[in-house]
Parts: C-alpha cells; sequence; structure tokens
C-alpha cells in the first residue's frame, strides 16, 4: 500500500488537534468523542504536551500523521517529529495570522526542504481575516527564504472544530474531503525500496511498563522482520548490536502488532533498551549513518528535593529520596528534553521552561508522589570566556492604550523591541528579550493588558548574557503560627496583600500564605481569632465576607516564587515556604 507521512505543526491553539481530531473521525478512525489528546493534563489544559502518531486509511492510501503540540516549550519535539515525515500541514488560525512558534516549525520545516500545505483554520471566527492571514502568511515563507517550489504552496481554508475544509472561500463544503484530497495531491508517497538493506532513524521514544524503551523510528529503506537482529548506529558511526522484540504500527488510537514493516512507514520497536534520538537501525553493519538529530538544551535548572515541611509524608504516597529518583530516572527513559544531576544529594532538574518542569511535577503528584523544588533558575554558560543566557522572542498582541507600558516593562527587563505593527485595535510588538527578564512577567502583563492581551514566547538559543535585571520584588506573608488559618484574621490580612489560602486551611509556622502589596516581607498570624471580649463569641466567622484567594498552582508557585522560597508539592496540596521556617533562622542565615 503507498504510504504518505505528514506532521501537523503550527502555532499554540490554532486548531492542529481539532484538525486531526476530525480527519479521524470522518475516516472511520475515531469515535465521536475520541480525541488525540489523551493524557489527563492535555484535556484538562486543553493543550497538546506530547508529539503522537496516528495513521488512516483514505482511498486505499495509508497516511502516517503526527499531531504535534504547538507550545514553545515542547518544541524540540517538533523538530525531532519533522524529520520523519514527507510534508506538514501548517495550521494557521486566520484571525491570528502566524505567530513566533509558526515561524519556528515553518523556519524547521522549509530547512528540512519540505513542501508544506497551508491550512487557514478558524474562519468562521467573526473576527478572522483569511485573505490578510494567507498574505502574512506568504510574506512569512519570503522571509524565511522559502525557494520557489515552497513558494509556491497551497492553501486550504477549514473550520477544524467542525470538520470542514475548502480549497476557495466560497466554495460549498460539508467535510475535509478537500483536505484529503490535498494531501494525496501534494505529498509525495514514501519512496518504498524493499531490496535495499534495512535503515530507520529513531525519532521519538516511548515506553511501556512490559516491554521498556520502545524506539519510534521511520523506515527508509528495506524490511524489518519481527525478532530481527540488527545493528544500531550512532551518526558518528560507532555501532552496537541489538534485536527487536517487537514491531507495531500506528492505527487510529491504537498501535497494532506487526510481524514485518517495510521502507516508508513509521513504526514502534521494542527490543533496544539504550537507543536513543537520531540512530540508525539498520541490518548492513557497514551503511552510513544518517545525520544526527538535534536534541535543544535546556535552559532552566532547579533542584528537587524530599519534602521536609512540618507537614511531610500526610499526603503522598512516595516521599522518599529514593523514590523521587527513580521515577526522575524513568522520566529520562522518555523526556528527551529533560536533564537530571544525581551527583548532589539534591536532584539537579534541567528542562526548556517552567511548563516543561510544572508538567512533569503535575504527573508526578497525581501518582502519589511528594517532594519540594527550589525557585527555578536559567542555565548560564561560558563560551570563549563570554558569560552567555537563553533569550526569548516574545510576540505581543496588545490593546493599542496598553502598548505604552508593555514597551516600558519589557524594556526595564531588557527586552528589545524588534518590530511593531497596528492593526486596527490592536498593537503587535515582537521582542527579543533574556528568558531571565521574561520570568515572573506573565501575571504583570494580565494585569497591565486587563486581560486583553496575548502574550507568547519561545527560545531563540543563548546570546551574551545581559546584565543585572531589576525587578520589583513581590515580598511574601509569612505565618508565625502552625495551626488552622482563620476568618477573622484573614478579613484583616487581605487589606495588606493577596492571600494564597482560604480559611481552614491548615498551615504552618514558615509558610507563605499571601504577597505583600508594597513588597515587603510580612510576619503575620492568620490563626489568631477574634478576642473573647468582643461582642460576639470568638472562632463565629459568620459575617465575614473574603475576598476569593489566589490560590498557589504548581506554575503559579514557580513563577511568584523567591529564592529563599520552596514549593511543595503533594497529591492534594501546593504550599508555598520559606526553606528557613523561623524568623530567628532567618535573620541567622541573613546575616552569614
Ligand atoms: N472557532 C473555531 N475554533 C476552533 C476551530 N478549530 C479549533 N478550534 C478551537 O481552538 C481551540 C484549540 O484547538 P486545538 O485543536 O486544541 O489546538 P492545537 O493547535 O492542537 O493546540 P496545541 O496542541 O495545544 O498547540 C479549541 O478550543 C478548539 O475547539 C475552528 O475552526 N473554529
Ligand atoms: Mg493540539
Amino acid at each position: 500500500m503507498e504510504i504518505r507521512n505528514i506532521a501537523i505543526i503550527a502555532h499554540v491553539d490554532h486548531g492542529k488537534t481539532a484538525i486531526t481530531d476530525a480527519i479521524m473521525r470522518q475516516t472511520g478512525m475515531f469515535a465521536d468523542g475520541m480525541s488525540m489528546d489523551t493524557d489527563k493534563i492535555e484535556q484538562e489544559r486543553g493543550i497538546t504536551i506530547y508529539a503522537k502518531n496516528t495513521s488512516l486509511i483514505y482511498k486505499g492510501t495509508k497516511i502516517n500523521i503526527v499531531d504535534t503540540p504547538g507550545h514553545a516549550d515542547f518544541g524540540s519535539e517538533v523538530e525531532r517529529v519533522l524529520r520523519s515525515i514527507d510534508s506538514v500541514l501548517l495550521i494557521v488560525d486566520a484571525q491570528e495570522g502566524p505567530m513566533p512558534q509558526t515561524r519556528f516549525v515553518l523556519k524547521k520545516s522549509l530547512e528540512l526542504g519540505l513542501k508544506p500545505i497551508v491550512v487557514l483554520n478558524k474562519i468562521d471566527k467573526p473576527a478572522a481575516n483569511p485573505q490578510q492571514a494567507g498574505e502574512d502568511v506568504f510574506e512569512l515563507f519570503m522571509e524565511l527564504g522559502a525557494n520557489d517550489e515552497q513558494l509556491n504552496f497551497t492553501t486550504v481554508y477549514a473550520i477544524g472544530r467542525d470538520g470542514i475544509a475548502k480549497k476557495n472561500l466560497e466554495d460549498e463544503s460539508k467535510d475535509l474531503t478537500p483536505l484529503l484530497e490535498t494531501i494525496l495531491e501534494e505529498v509525495s508517497p514514501a519512496p518504498s525500496n524493499t531490496n535495499a538493506p534495512l535503515k530507520a532513524q529513531v525519532f521519538n521514544l516511548g515506553y511501556d511498563n512490559f516491554l521498556g524503551r520502545l524506539a519510534i523510528c521511520r523506515i527508509y529503506d528495506g524490511v524489518l522482520k519481527d525478532g530481527e537482529n540488527i545493528f544500531v548506529k550512532k551518526h558518528t558511526g560507532e555501532t552496537r548490536k541489538g534485536k527487536i522484540t517487537k514491531i507495531f504500527t500506528f492505527k487510529g488510537m491504537s498501535r497494532e502488532e506487526a510481524k514485518e514493516v517495510t521502507a516508508g512507514d513509521i513504526v514502534m520497536l521494542a527490543g533496544l533498551p539504550d537507543v536513543f534520538i537520531g540512530e540508525t537501525i539498520t541490518t548492513d553493519e557497514n551503511i552510513e549513518p544518517m545525520p544526527a538529530i538535534k536534541v535543544d538544551e535546556p535552559t532552566i535548572t532547579l533542584d528537587f528535593l524530599v519534602n521536609n515541611s512540618p507537614f511531610a509524608g500526610r499526603e503522598g504516597k512516595f516521599v522518599t529520596g529514593r523514590q523521587i529518583r527513580e521515577r526522575l530516572e524513568r522520566e529520562l527513559e522518555i523526556n528527551v528534553g529533560l536533564e537530571v544531576d544525581f551527583s548532589e544529594g539534591n536532584y539537579k532538574v534541567a528542562g526548556r521552561g517552567e511548563l516543561h518542569i510544572a508538567v512533569l511535577l503535575e504527573n508526578m503528584r497525581r501518582e502519589g508522589y511528594e517532594l519540594q523544588v527550589s525557585q527555578p533558575h536559567i542555565i548560564i554558560k561560558e563560551k570563549d570566556g563570554v558569560k552567555l543566557e537563553p533569550y526569548e522572542e516574545v510576540t505581543v498582541d496588545v490593546p493599542n492604550e496598553a502598548q505604552g507600558v508593555v514597551i516600558e516593562k519589557l524594556g526595564k527587563r531588557r527586552g528589545i523591541l524588534i518590530s511593531m505593527r497596528q492593526h486596527e485595535n490592536t498593537t503587535r510588538l515582537i521582542f527579543e528579550i533574556p528568558t531571565r527578564g521574561l520570568l515572573g512577567y506573565r501575571g504583570q502583563f494580565i494585569v497591565d493588558t486587563k486581560g486583553e492581551g496575548i502574550i507568547s514566547s519561545r527560545v531563540i538559543g543563548f546570546k551574551e548574557y545581559a546584565g543585572e535585571i531589576a525587578k520589583r520584588a513581590t515580598g511574601s506573608m509569612i505565618s508565625m503560627a502552625t495551626g488552622k488559618a482563620l476568618g477573622f484574621s484573614l478579613y484583616n490580612l487581605q487589606e495588606r496583600g493577596e492571600l494564597y489560602i482560604e480559611a481552614n486551611t491548615e498551615i504552618y509556622e514558615g509558610m507563605v500564605v499571601g504577597n505583600t502589596s508594597k513588597g515587603e516581607e510580612m510576619v503575620v498570624n492568620p490563626t489568631k481569632g477574634k478576642q473573647l471580649t468582643n461582642m460576639r463569641a470568638a472562632g463565629s466567622d459568620e459575617n465575614i465576607v473574603l475576598i476569593p484567594p489566589k490560590k498557589i498552582s504548581i506554575e503559579s508557585g514557580l513563577e511568584v516564587m523567591a529564592n529563599d522560597e520552596y514549593l511543595e508539592i503533594t497529591p492534594k496540596s501546593v504550599r508555598l515556604r520559606k526553606k528557613h521556617l523561623t524568623e530567628t533562622e532567618r535573620s541567622k542565615n541573613k546575616r552569614k
């Protein structure tokens, strides 16, 4: 059977998964309500975190599809996937137009010589402007140095959510047939030379409790049989032996065992416990290995520690250093952008961004782990005596009247304005800024733009260290007591800052219960009740109206926490605390 291999790429939320799901539904692979976003956290957040393979049969042709994540923290995942396919559907929101991640994934695709099919999606949105979005996409192709063939791309218009696509805006359409037809017309059949020796390359990893590490590969040449002895080659030529113990192909939401797979297909292999991204699998020891696949370096790092708060061990099932270590070792099997240094007592974890780390922590707490982490720091490197730090490209869309304040705030954080374009009531600003300057800014951005701004960013690489960045410190409100927080005292405290806890929350001495509006540190007693000499009896809080607290989540905690604090994470709670719990210890440590 002929095979076509494509990836679906786009900026976050532009509709990749909606289109993939609709394609799968209409070709009979998915029942209603099924989605490629199968992971619990993906479903809750409405974003794709892991790239996923699937396949369908359309008019006797097998189409392998990889749905990719659009969030910048998972960008390196996309880059790898692009090495395994022959064309991409570049989805662009017809209202938002090209965004930072659109540029990133398009640039990578063009560099690899792929010819994208452009899908202008969400044309049903009232403010959609497919014409403008189309022109902007064309301009982006030009700017990124597309060759003539690539510039001659086909455009399809879509309402992905409803499963509708058309070749011309004025066409009538009830389904995605025009898109599927375009795929058959535009994507060349995967080369299928079965006479050559086997040559496959690993572009992603999976894990199975019984089978261990799984290698997701594109087969370029030859045939692979179950149980076959093979060679694994690094791009440097270094070769080792291995044996395939199981082969799977992808079909809809599931994997299907196969006895034999052939050139052109995308498959998953078991039996190679130490196989890694980019390695070549072959039956011919003397074959040239495929070029390396680069895995992006981590940009931020933080410590994972055993929880030692006064509430340690109350809520978690796995709490010891050894259990945390084993969990991290397992994560390293598949989480390719992650690095862990186990050499010291604390585990130094390095990742691609706060969301990358937050998703790992969220998964761990759901599995029953309990731990605490330190404040994330950006990774600083040195090259030829020059200090380097990660930089990001930030794109913001803001109401015109908010542009001044955004330019000012990002300027203070060492952001450099690269471009500015006004379109009716909104302005699009693009900055280059050290990741360090961006940490902790998003909350401020929401306030400054009254919630109407959109901000997104992606790492563009390491550049020269930008020097000191002065940030307005947010001070913590710290509890001096252990016990239950009482509504009465919270009522008084909420005047002096923003609270993280609600009445009746169990707290301990040294726990951070809120932040102060003036930015200074403040030690408070949230357990204090009303004096008995008052008109009514102590503890009767019935008339108190509390402002809903800004509860700490893993992500917001990582963003607001200070260097002398830990974020305590258990299956039930996320608490912020001082490293040193008592005031005496804190001042002793300050003097040191
Ligand atoms: N109005 C409208 N909404 C759409 C359309 N397609 C998708 N959406 C909505 O846009 C949101 C994001 O869609 P997804 O398919 O999850 O986007 P995605 O590109 O897969 O997002 P990530 O994987 O997180 O990058 C969802 O709420 C969809 O329902 C469309 O054609 N029109
Ligand atoms: Mg998605």
